[in-house]
């Protein structure tokens, strides 16, 4: 927990710092506020051991044995551990499915009714056809693209007993025997999802190994399925990522400017609200207004798919959403889905700003709502732009303090960028891998939490691996925090090992890559399974692991066991809500890696973590003879 509550205990950032500051000599309440007067927690939802599932409950089992060893019904410790785990992979995986969904259908409304979607990427939407097997030579792009939607929605809706047309595509062969032999290749996203509420609900699945198996295999639903999906429909309709620069911190707003920031997960809003704001008349009515123009900037893992894509400048990453609000210079705070703070709405209250949700999924009571949809995208795009401006005269400037820090960041490491800065083939990454000069790679992802000093896990952590030659790639609330110290900068390679530094000076990238949003994870399996391919063994061979040092969300944990699905050692730098359960611990730290070649590893210090997975890789080096 933070040491001394004090500003510098909750960020390692002094842009964000400032803005905490503000906050308390405003008397501005924000997240770290809320969870003092949390304090202590509930010993017993920490351990994972209440059940509140039926109403005979709530129950919850002593930890001690000196009180209650089962609920009413007569669930044990380890029924409840595995139930409230496989609740947290489904809603996970419901989240990020649920937005591979709607990218999907915004392309199918796009080619049935003409929704404003073109197909951007003409060689994505080949690219990933032929991976699904459907012809490209002599087809038009809108019915190579009708093959696609039906395929991807099959996916969602099929009811055969086989495993998912995406993952059984992206997949190599000896991963999915691993799924195959021990019954977790999905069928379905939605089915997955739906039977794992099912099986965890009152009086059905009570063994802990086959409650965890079925979080397994909704994990790969997500990972190699809904995830998946979301990234590859976003690159048709959006454009592949390419390598390019952006900025990064709440020093990218503006102060003589119309400040929109977009926060939330689904681009198929945040890409028309991009358009919009650069709209001349829009641009004029912000200049009647006496601003100087409008800036519209990103936060959370929008704000990633735009950097990815635009190099639009992202406000920051989970812990500053309410920060940016204290600036006083946020004329609109646009949000669509997941990790938005309902506080919001309050901070918002101490100045002009207007919270606008979006989503006919999220509402947030006290902000306008102006709901989506997208056959009239652009126009509610330019509506909600509008109401941006015209809140500009409102701003109060005797309230507006913009901290200066931001950083440069070079981002847009998708698959196909990666592969074409290595001219084509991944073998240049390989082989420095296997001549040492990188020992290994380690994917890290998610959140900020509350409970840990705002990004300082995620620094540390990628400071101490490129140390040691380890190349480090990653997406989420992690890639934004590297974006703001200054990782993602070519120079940063001086901070490396000496074998990781000289590729990287080679190449001209930074030692840690920016591969995305958190749906982007699957563009780390994809490589991953590159990787696998090209050396002809499992993803469980590869000198690799995966890290979320501070994990926060249900979705957070359906990556982490998705990872670990995938073959590989995922570490947490937070203590999961398991512990409760032996057998469920014992599971999901040791015996997953006979069963599916990764397990989980928890480690809240992001120094001895590094260890650990630094000998990981050397021990994956060491099987492999290199
Ligand atoms: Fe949310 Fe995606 Fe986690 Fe950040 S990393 S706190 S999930 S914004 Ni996705
Ligand atoms: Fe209690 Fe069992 Fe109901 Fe859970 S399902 S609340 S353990 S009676």
């Amino acid at each position: 927990m933070l040491k001394g509550w004090k500003p510098e205990d909750k960020s390692i950032d002094k842009a964000t710092q400032e803005m905490i500051r503000k906050a308390e000599k405003e008397g501005i309440e924000t997240i770290w506020d809320r969870l003092k007067a949390q304090l202590p927690q509930c010993g017993y939802g920490q351990l994972g051991v209440c059940c509140r599932i039926c109403m005979q409950g709530p129950c919850r089992i002593d930890p001690f044995g000196n009180g209650p060893q089962k609920g009413v019904c007569g669930a044990t410790a380890e029924t409840i551990v595995a139930r409230n785990l496989v609740r947290a992979i489904a809603a996970g995986a419901a989240g990020h499915s649920d937005h591979g969904r709607h990218v999907v259908l915004a392309l199918k409304e796009t080619l049935e009714h003409g929704a404003p979607y073109p197909i951007k990427d003409e060689k994505k939407l080949k690219d990933v056809a032929k991976k699904l097997g459907v012809p490209v030579e002599g087809r038009k792009a809108e019915e190579i693209a009708k093959d696609l939607v039906e395929i991807a929605l099959g996916d969602f809706s099929k009811q055969d007993e086989e495993i998912i047309k995406f993952a059984d595509a992206y997949a190599n062969e000896k991963r999915k025997e691993v799924w195959k032999k021990t019954g977790v290749a999905p069928r379905n996203i939605d089915r997955e999802i739906v039977e794992a509420m099912h099986r965890t609900t009152m009086g059905v699945d009570h063994d802990p190994l086959s409650l965890v198996a079925h979080g397994i295999k909704t994990s790969i639903a997500d990972g190699w399925g809904g995830s998946l999906i979301a990234t590859e429909f976003q690159d048709i309709l959006f454009g592949t990522p390419k390598i390019g620069k952006g900025e990064a911190n709440l020093g990218v707003l503006k102060e003589d400017y119309v400040n929109i920031v977009i926060h939330g997960h689904e681009p198929v809003l945040s890409e028309k609200i991009i358009e919009a704001a650069q709209d001349p008349e829009l641009i004029e009515l912000a200049k009647k207004y006496g601003a100087k123009g409008i800036n519209a900037v990103g936060m959370c893992c929008t704000g990633l798919e735009l950097l990815m894509r635009h190099g639009t400048p992202i406000a920051g990453n989970y812990l500053q959403q309410e920060l940016a609000i204290v600036t006083g210079a946020v004329e609109a705070m646009v949000v669509d889905v997941q990790c938005i703070m309902p506080s919001l709405v309050d901070v918002a209250r101490c100045f002009h700003t207007k919270i606008i949700d979006t989503s006919s999924l999220a509402t947030f009571p006290g902000a306008v709502h102006v709901k989506f949809d997208e056959m009239r995208a652009d126009e509610i795009a330019r509506e909600i732009v509008r109401i941006a401006v015209e809140n500009f005269p409102n701003r109060n400037k005797d309230k507006v303090q913009i901290p200066k820090g931001k950083s440069e960041a070079i981002g847009g490491f998708s698959v196909e960028a990666i592969l074409e800065a290595l001219g084509g083939t991944l073998k240049p990454l390989e082989e420095a891998i296997i001549s040492g000069k990188i020992r290994g790679v380690v994917g890290i992802v998610g959140c900020n939490n509350a409970k840990i000093r705002h990004n300082h896990n995620h620094i540390v952590l990628t400071d101490e691996l490129i140390k040691n030659d380890i190349l480090i790639i990653g997406t989420g609330c992690w890639a934004t925090a590297c974006a703001e110290h200054g990782i993602f900068l070519p120079e940063y390679a001086e901070k490396a090992g000496e074998g990781l530094k000289s590729v990287c000076k080679a190449l001209g990238i930074p030692p840690a890559l920016n591969m995305g949003s958190c749906v982007d994870c699957s563009r780390m399996l994809v490589l991953a399974d590159l990787m696998a391919r090209d050396l002809g063994v499992d993803i469980s061979d590869l000198p690799l692991a995966g890290s979320a040092p501070e994990a926060m969300t249900e979705k957070a944990v359906c990556i982490g066991t998705y990872f670990v699905a995938s073959g590989i050692l995922t570490h947490l730098g937070i203590v999961p809500p398991t512990v409760g359960s032996v057998e469920v611990t014992k599971l999901l730290t040791k015996d997953a890696m006979n069963i599916v070649g990764g397990a989980f590893y928890v480690e809240p210090d992001p120094i001895k973590a590094a260890k650990t997975l630094i000998d990981h890789i050397e021990s994956k080096r060491k099987a492999l003879g290199i």
